[in-house]
């Protein structure tokens, strides 16, 4: 018997509905950010690497070797203006013309002098200005790009008590979004980001999910929470903020990465994959529960990476990043919610923990290779870029691509 008809048999006898499992497998997209493919650092260095693209057009060329592979990274997002370029349509036709489209929007608000001590939140209402500049300007860029969403991420804050008003910061903020929400189309979307810190050490303003939920019901509708897994204080359940965002059909989306102590950036599901399969299992558990707005919530929900990997080989870094959140993925949905159910309803705490983990521990590299098969991509999408000749190609652009 081959692997997947062993795998088959073991779930049928569980009760998984493997069609269902399939068909959520194979709809699976995952962004890719065009910041991924370029050279990347810390504060303490950035790496050249050789071959990294070196415009915001070989950035795609590069994202499309991850499609190409995977089937599953159709969309890459852009950020702006490290993605600046004169004409947007012909970013976007470039995208279409390799099968890709442009996703989210990223706005850049933290790389300007003028940026030091905030951008919306600036004390100086000339910088406020200039910063609320940038998000309309993005709002122009979406239109010509065909893009629907804008992922939102502020460096603002404070390094020192006293250094600024809170409050008036907080006000600040929240003008500044309703300048952009104002000129949004119906169909476009504001994710907004939180972070606990860095780079303001002692307060940034918008600082955890509560408070980009409160920015977001503010705002209206069309504004959502990003959560972006690295950016919680060690220790926090991720899950339970995607589960509390979905119920209050509030959550827009996710930043993929892993971190082992703050916004490390690194590859997805590396340093804790079981927190990523239970994120996945709070959100399946939602699109089970047949209420409407949970419902649609999850089916509108993007699932991007964003990844600044500064020391592995940009192509394979991602395409490995978007393998584990396949495998992670791929678990959650082996998870039965009956099971799980009938064990809360008898109070049976082991065994409802039993229930959810039991489908963690099963290999999926069947199924996987199987979902891949049928997709009409190679079943090992890291082995076939790596024995493929693109990767030596690029060598050929050189050192000194673009960085983020
Ligand atoms: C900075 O923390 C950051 O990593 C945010 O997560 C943004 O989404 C990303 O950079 C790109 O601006
Ligand atoms: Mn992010
Ligand atoms: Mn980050």
């Amino acid at each position: 018997m081959n692997a997947y008809a062993l795998f088959e048999e073991q779930q049928q006898s569980r009760g998984i509905d493997l069609n269902t499992v399939r068909s959520r497998l194979r709809a699976l997209q995952i962004e890719t950010p065009s910041w991924g493919y370029g050279d990347s650092g810390t504060r303490f260095k950035v790496f050249q690497k050789v071959g990294v693209p070196r415009t915001p057009f070989e950035k795609l060329e590069d994202a499309a070797q991850v499609h190409k592979v995977t089937g599953a990274c159709q969309s890459v997002a852009i950020h702006i203006p490290w993605d600046q370029v004169d004409d947007y349509s012909q970013l976007r036709s470039h995208a279409e013309s390799l099968g890709l489209t442009i996703g989210a929007i990223n706005p850049n608000l933290f790389q300007d002098e003028d940026y030091m001590l905030g951008s919306v939140t600036h004390a100086d209402s000339a910088i406020r200005n200039k910063a609320i500049a940038h998000l309309k300007e993005c709002v122009d860029i979406a239109k010509e790009t065909k893009s629907k969403d804008f992922s939102l991420w502020f460096a603002d804050g404070t390094n020192y008590p006293g250094q600024g008003s809170i409050r008036q910061r907080k006000h600040w903020m929240l003008e500044g979004l309703q300048e952009m929400y104002k000129i949004l189309d119906p169909d476009m979307r504001m994710l907004i980001e939180y972070k606990c810190f860095e780079p303001a050490f002692y307060h940034t303003d918008i600082a955890d999910w509560g408070m980009a939920y409160n920015l977001s019901l503010k705002l209206g509708e069309q504004a959502q929470v990003l959560v972006d897994t690295g950016h919680h204080l060690p220790g926090a359940n991720v899950e339970h903020i995607v589960s509390y965002l979905i119920d209050e059909g509030r959550l827009g989306g996710f930043h993929f990465n892993s971190y082992k102590y703050a916004d490390d950036d690194l590859v997805v599901g590396t340093m804790n994959p079981y927190e990523l399969f239970l994120i996945f299992y709070q959100i399946l558990d939602a699109l089970d529960s047949q209420e409407q707005l949970l419902v649609d919530t999850v089916n509108k929900m993007l699932y991007m990476i964003d990844q600044s990997h500064n020391i592995e080989s940009k192509i394979p870094a991602m395409i490995r990043s978007v393998m584990n959140v396949q495998t992670q993925y791929a678990k959650a949905l082996l998870i039965d919610h009956q099971e799980v159910a009938e064990a809360q309803r008898k109070g049976d705490v082991l065994g409802a923990e039993d229930a959810v983990r039991k489908a963690f521990e099963f290999d999926v590299t069947p199924l996987l290779h199987s979902i891949r098969e049928e997709i009409g991509v190679p079943i090992d999408p890291m082995k076939a870029y790596l024995a493929d000749n693109y990767g030596s190609s690029i060598l050929a652009r050189g050192k000194g691509g673009a960085s983020w």
